[in-house]
């Protein structure tokens, strides 16, 4: 079972033995924003509308912390875990998620070596999450899985559902598949990368290799890689370095072969990839129209 802790009372003991182990753990009711789904997606949109520096991407916004106030704020323990000094930090340090109920975020741990703290603000959504010690095979030099469905035999995996106001800590590189159960689902993300070094894992040795790779060759790179290179976790190279300080050459050349060696594999599942693709879009669009349709109608804040 997932640990479950009170995010007033047991937070000295989630800083002390859950988050330098890089432990998922579960909030029961720790946040919540006044009035109904609909009125806090249409506040929330108003507020994302006149965001200049917001960026848009293919499933949530990312936005500063500030787009929060008055509706849940950010709660003290992660206030406590987002300093400078203990993490790197991005300007928009938040994510905001509006999902149609049958949205399946696909299998995928997060870039960047994100701890993510993911509240339900409105809504409900069912989580399978796996430990990068039992990992999942992924895209070749990508966080996303190959595949929709695993066997979870031999994975130390959870499964667990977030109602409005619980919220989960995953930390960085732990697999998830998320489906969005209500009619209209409203997510708020905190993202840090923690300065303290990654549990060992298989996922961690990955990320640290695949970086490395993209730092050795920036020059030469796309520029998808290099903008990832300089942005990463809002911390840049140096964010980067603290991972690839421990990388040989022959770890970051063994990592370039392994990943090219998932090309075929690749290539024979790229109608699964597109069709994943094609579903994101639809389910943007999906909500998009709910959206606008709820800003026609009357608030129904209490
Ligand atoms: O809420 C979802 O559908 C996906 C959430 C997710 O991937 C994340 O918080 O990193
Ligand atoms: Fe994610």
């Amino acid at each position: 079972m997932l640990t479950t802790l009170d995010i007033q009372q047991d937070s000295q003991r989630f800083l002390d033995d859950f988050y330098p182990r890089d432990e998922p753990v579960l909030f029961r009711n720790a946040a919540r924003a006044p009035g109904s789904a609909a009125d806090i997606c249409s506040l929330l949109n108003e507020r994302i509308a006149a965001d200049d520096r917001k960026a848009e991407r293919i499933m949530w916004y990312d936005v500063r912390e500030q787009l929060l106030d008055e509706i849940c704020g950010t709660p003290e323990l992660i206030s406590t875990v987002m300093n400078p000094a203990d993490a790197f930090l991005r300007e928009n340090c938040v994510r905001i998620w509006f999902n149609p109920q049958g949205h399946i975020s696909p299998w995928h741990y997060d870039g960047h070596s994100l701890h993510v703290f993911n509240l339900q603000l409105k809504g409900r959504k069912h989580w399978s999450i796996v430990s990068p010690e039992t990992p999942l095979a992924c895209m070749p030099f990508n966080n996303t899985c190959l595949l929709n469905r695993y066997s979870m035999r031999n994975r130390r995996h959870y499964e667990f559902t977030l109602e409005e106001g619980d919220m989960i800590f995953l930390p960085r590189y732990w697999y998830h598949l998320v489906k969005s159960e209500h009619a209209m689902n409203v997510n708020v993300n905190w993202v840090l990368m923690s300065k303290q070094k990654p549990v060992d894992s298989k996922i961690a040795r990955r990320e640290a290799e695949l970086m490395w790779i993209k730092e050795t060759f920036y020059s030469v790179m796309p520029p998808k890689s290099r903008w990832l290179v300089d942005n990463y976790a809002g911390g840049g190279l140096e964010a980067v370095q603290t991972l690839t300080e421990s990388i040989s050459a022959a770890a970051g050349f063994s990592r370039l072969a392994k990943e090219v060696a998932m090309m075929p594999a690749f290539m024979l599942l790229l109608p699964v990839q597109l069709r994943k693709v094609i579903t994101l879009r639809r389910s943007k669009r999906v909500m998009r129209k709910m959206i606008a349709a709820e800003g026609q109608k009357p608030s129904e804040a209490a």
